[in-house]
């Protein structure tokens, strides 16, 4: 049995950063897939009760413990391994700092809008669609600034909140409609850094799921 097994799918973004992760530092793990477009495993009452009572994917299971939330996740790996953790106190705020706009304003917009693009049963409204694109160019314009002052989010070396940031960005473009690394250059340059590193995977290679069945 792996060491660490984690409940996802390969069209989560939320899922990949942790799977990423979990390739970076070379951890024995393994996915357990989880049907959410088909049978909606996630909204059983077995998966609340006994899963995550928020309903959600990632979920990692280790030790006898199941975690969720991907920002505890990948600082849970990150404390364990030592890898991609922040340097000090400061920049642990930092880091907690950058994955909550992540969660609530980067990813947090543009994982609905590319549901509702590509996978949810009535197309989104027009109007949520707007507002959606709206919010998505303008935070992605405050990270691309941010990532104009260093190659990583904290500096030098990447982190947790890199992980956490990139989670949807290396999805096909045409499954946004348009092309974030390439409007957003400093974005499109630290995604080809967060690539090389070692053990980096692309999302519809490392989890289970893709491509959805006709
Ligand atoms: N903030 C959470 C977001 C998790 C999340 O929303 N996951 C989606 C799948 S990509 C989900 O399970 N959604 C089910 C729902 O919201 O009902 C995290 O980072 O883990």
């Amino acid at each position: 049995m792996a060491e660490y097994e984690l409940y996802c799918f390969a069209q989560s973004g939320n899922a990949y950063r942790v799977a990423l992760m979990l390739n970076l530092i070379g951890a024995d793990w393994k996915p357990l897939f989880i049907d959410f477009f088909g049978k909606g495993v996630q909204r059983s009452p077995e998966y609340r009760s006994t899963i995550n009572e928020m309903g959600e994917v990632p979920v990692l299971v280790h030790a006898g413990k199941k975690l969720s939330q991907s920002g505890v996740i990948l600082t849970y790996l990150a404390e364990r391994s030592k890898k991609y953790l922040p340097r000090n106190d400061d920049d642990r705020l930092e880091a907690l700092r950058w994955i909550i706009f992540d969660n609530q304003k980067v990813n947090g917009f543009l994982g609905p809008y590319r549901f509702l693009r590509n996978f949810a049963k009535e197309p989104g409204d027009p109007a949520v669609m707007t507002f959606l694109k709206g919010r998505i160019d303008g935070n992605l314009a405050i990270l691309d600034k941010r990532l104009g002052k260093a190659p990583f989010i904290l500096g030098e070396a990447p982190t947790i909140a890199d992980l956490s940031l990139c989670a949807y960005l290396y999805y096909p473009a045409d499954e946004f409609g348009f092309d974030i690394a390439a409007q957003h250059k400093n974005i499109g340059a630290w995604l080809e850094r967060i690539k090389a590193l070692p053990g980096w995977a692309h999302p519809y290679d490392l989890m289970p799921g893709h491509p959805l069945p006709k």
